[in-house]
């Protein structure tokens, strides 16, 4: 079994190069849920939702989150009533929110309508939310403003500075159902190239997560979403300062610190690798921006070829 902390889209291209190279039916991806909201009522969950549209092929191609040929006429009719259309719902994204939280209503729990809708989307890969309980990604800005993550991210465009990052709700949540085991029962655990901050953090906040990470005999090998000094998506440059982390592969190596055995970082970063390999991290350079799916299977590739590399008792 192969474990995968995942965020949105990095971790998607991760996991559809992952599951060119592995048996689909051997990963388990354990899902930040901390950008989740609700809107009109209905929970909605990007990440869980931007993996499983990404693997089944029917992601936006644009936008990356979202459905392909989709269109808009609830927004359209919600406009009418004067709703602010800030965070859009396509008219077909809105089925999978429409079924998670009417089964949510039911009592039953995220992990298990998770399971169900990525059956009915054909995946054979297993999604597992870090938890079933509410945890939210908090904004605290620099003018003391306490924003949800999309509002920071998406109503503000992400223009905010932002002072600190907390994840309300994980002091009192639990591991959903199997991701302690998925953690510590691996052959190895690979962390996405993911925003540091806001999805793995947020993952590793769970209570019993970080811990069953620090316990799993499995390899731990992540990749990094710095670049060059650059992230290649989103706002982990925004929000690495917040956590004194340098915005760079050495940087995030040094946030996520004794966790690894193994680090990737991108071929522009190969002046890192002797500097990331002193403090204990073995480290590789490959090529990790995955615009096509053979790139993005070639490094899961060497991914496990890291993990299998740095093998053995810790
Ligand atoms: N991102 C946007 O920039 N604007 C939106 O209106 C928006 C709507 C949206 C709806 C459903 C969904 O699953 C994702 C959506 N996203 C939108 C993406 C999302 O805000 C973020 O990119 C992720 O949370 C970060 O991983």
């Amino acid at each position: 079994m192969y474990t995968v902390l995942a965020g949105g889209v990095g971790a998607a291209r991760f996991l559809r190069g992952l599951t060119r190279v592995v048996s689909p039916d051997e990963v388990v991806a354990i899902v930040n849920v901390g950008d989740d909201l609700t809107r009109f009522g209905l929970r909605i969950c990007p990440d869980l939702d931007s993996i499983t549209y990404w693997l089944a092929g029917v992601v936006h191609p644009e936008q990356q989150w979202g459905r392909a040929d989709e269109s808009h006429v609830v927004a359209q009719e919600l406009a009418r009533f004067g709703h602010e259309p800030w965070f859009t719902l396509g008219d077909r994204d809105l089925g999978t929110h429409l079924h998670r939280t009417m089964r949510l209503h039911e009592g039953v729990p995220l992990s298990t309508v998770t399971q169900e809708i990525t059956r009915a989307f054909g995946l054979d890969i297993r999604l597992i939310p870090a938890t079933d309980d509410a945890v939210e990604t908090r904004i605290i800005t620099a003018d003391g403003r306490d924003l949800h993550f999309q509002e920071y991210w998406v109503r503000e465009r992400g223009a905010p500075q932002v002072a600190s990052v907390r994840l309300a709700g994980a002091a009192s949540a639990q591991p959903a159902p199997e991701v302690v085991e998925a953690l510590v029962d691996a052959d190895a655990v690979l962390i996405a190239p993911s925003n540091p901050v806001v999805s793995i953090d947020t993952i590793l906040a769970v209570p019993g997560i970080a811990e069953a990470l620090r316990q799993t005999p499995a390899p731990v090998v992540g990749v990094s979403p710095i670049v060059g000094g650059e992230v290649v998506r989103g706002m982990a440059h925004k929000l690495l300062p917040s956590v004194g982390a340098e915005v760079s592969a050495a940087g995030v190596a040094d946030h996520y610190g004794d966790l690894l055995d193994g680090w990737v970082v991108d071929r522009r970063d190969v002046d890192a690798v002797e500097e990331i390999a002193a403090t204990g991290v073995t480290c590789v350079a490959t090529d990790t921006i995955m615009d096509d799916v053979e790139v993005a299977a070639a490094l899961a590739r060497r991914c496990l070829q890291l993990a299998s590399d740095t093998a053995g008792p810790r």
